[in-house]
């Protein structure tokens, strides 16, 4: 086994970060091995502290949709980065970002801006708690919206009882105010509402889920969360950290064409630096300090680099030189892979699921059609672990776990999706 510096970086990260990682997915602990480490990203590619070259279907978890280290956005945090690098002041690209958010997703009246996706959703449940005053909030097995104390809940026994902390740390106190349901359910939606008469701020959901693999509601589910939101009086917030400007320039709610009360953004929006965002309906954003008693801030929001990144991203979805949409490309090169990863499993007679829209996709080695948590769990995850390594032995990188989505960018158009289908499914003839 020769020994590779990603190694030996590895073990010094072990003395000093716990699991050697600052983000617990990075550790490779579900699909085994060590994490490689990497020093440059171009484009589809990684390049590994040891010079090798990876094509990347991770994208820094989403936010590189014009491939890492994108000219136009590399000159745009140059440009910010001649005047300084945060000011603590407000700044002219905040209200460019601002007029970029509301003008691509009309549901957003007002936004705020803040320094991760966590953040986001964090501070919208604060909102819609406070804009209420109610104290229970639903949220969905197998969605994942950060770390929050709110929101690391899982399912209690019977899933309309309360739910029960998914991380320590987390006060039972805290629990008992998040109940969760399986997606993809409205009776049990329906049925909390009734259990709960009055005491719901909101329903909290990844509109497509994206943190349990990829799975899509089903027909007339999201028109069914809003209704029954609106007739309870509770406000619904759409999670489009990893979907908004991903499946579509107005997110999932321009191509659902449902209309949320809060939108929570993330990764798209800070491209590649740290940025979160929240925003909504004007008469619940205004209850938000300084204006109103929902108190939120942070230090480096809306800092001028990750505005000016940001900005250089959104635009580019408007217009990125290629006198075509980036959606259209990135749905091709999403069919692409999904037609050859289905077409490699049947080869060998496996089964398998590729829930695939726009550029964003994952595999499930299951015959069940994966419309929740619970049948998500039915795909073989050691099996996806065997065909993550053998993809990544091949020089194609996945997202480190059978229960993340894949992303692609629109650098993976040509070359790149060639190859890294030809890999993925030769990985998949040898497994
Ligand atoms: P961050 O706090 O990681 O910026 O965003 C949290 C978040 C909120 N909502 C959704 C829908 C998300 O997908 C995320 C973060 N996504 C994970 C990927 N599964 C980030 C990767 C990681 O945790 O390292």
């Amino acid at each position: 086994m020769t020994h590779s510096l990603s190694d030996d970086l590895f073990a010094r990260a072990l003395q000093l970060i716990p699991g050697g990682v600052n983000s617990p997915v990075r550790a490779f602990r579900s699909v085994g091995g060590a994490p490689f480490f990497v020093k440059a990203a171009r484009g589809a590619t990684l390049i590994t502290a040891d010079d090798r070259e990876l094509i990347d279907f991770v994208c820094t978890w989403g936010p590189a949709i014009h491939g890492h280290n994108h000219p136009v956005i590399k000159a745009a945090i140059a440009a910010a980065l001649e005047n300084g690098t945060s000011f603590g002041t407000p700044n002219p690209y905040e209200v460019e970002m601002a007029e970029l958010i509301t003008r691509f997703v009309p549901s957003i009246q007002k936004v705020r801006m803040c320094n991760s996706g966590t953040e986001a959703t964090m501070s919208a449940i604060r909102l819609a708690r406070g804009f209420t005053r109610r104290d229970k909030i639903i949220k969905f097995a197998g969605c994942y919206h950060g770390h929050s104390d709110s929101l690391l809940i899982k399912a209690g026994s019977g899933a309309l009882t309360h739910g029960h902390p998914d991380s320590a740390g987390v006060p039972a106190s805290f629990a008992r105010e998040t109940i969760v349901l399986p997606y993809n359910d409205t009776v049990a939606l329906d049925a909390a509402f009734a259990a709960n008469p009055g005491q719901i701020a909101c329903v909290i959901l990844e509109p497509y889920c994206g943190n349990v693999g990829f799975i899509m509601p089903d027909a007339g589910y999201l028109a069914a969360v809003r209704a029954v939101t609106t007739q309870h009086g509770a406000l619904l917030i759409f999670d489009e950290v990893m979907t908004g400007f991903r499946i579509a320039k107005g997110g999932v709610q321009e191509r659902e064409s449902i209309v949320p009360d809060l939108t929570c953004l993330g990764k798209i929006i800070g491209g590649g630096l740290p940025v979160g965002a929240f925003g909504g309906r004007s008469d619940i954003m205004d209850c938000l300090a300084p204006l109103g008693p929902v108190y939120q801030a942070g230090t480096l929001s809306g800092n001028p680099l990750a505005m000016a990144a940001g900005i250089a991203a959104l635009r580019l979805l408007e217009d990125d030189g290629s006198g075509t949409s980036p959606y259209s490309r990135l749905d091709r090169l999403g069919r692409q892979v999904r037609d050859a990863v289905l077409a490699a499993a049947h080869a060998k007679g496996l089964p398998a699921q590729v829930p695939q829209c726009g550029s964003m996709f994952s595999i499930f080695f299951t015959a069940t059609p994966v419309r929740d948590y619970a049948t998500a769990l039915t795909g073989d995850a050691k099996l996806f672990a065997r065909f993550f390594h053998a993809c990544l032995a091949r020089g194609v990188y996945l997202a480190p776990s059978a229960y993340e989505a894949g992303f692609i960018s629109t650098a993976h158009d040509g070359p790149a999706i060639d190859r890294a289908c030809e890999i993925m499914s030769r990985a998949i003839a040898e497994l």
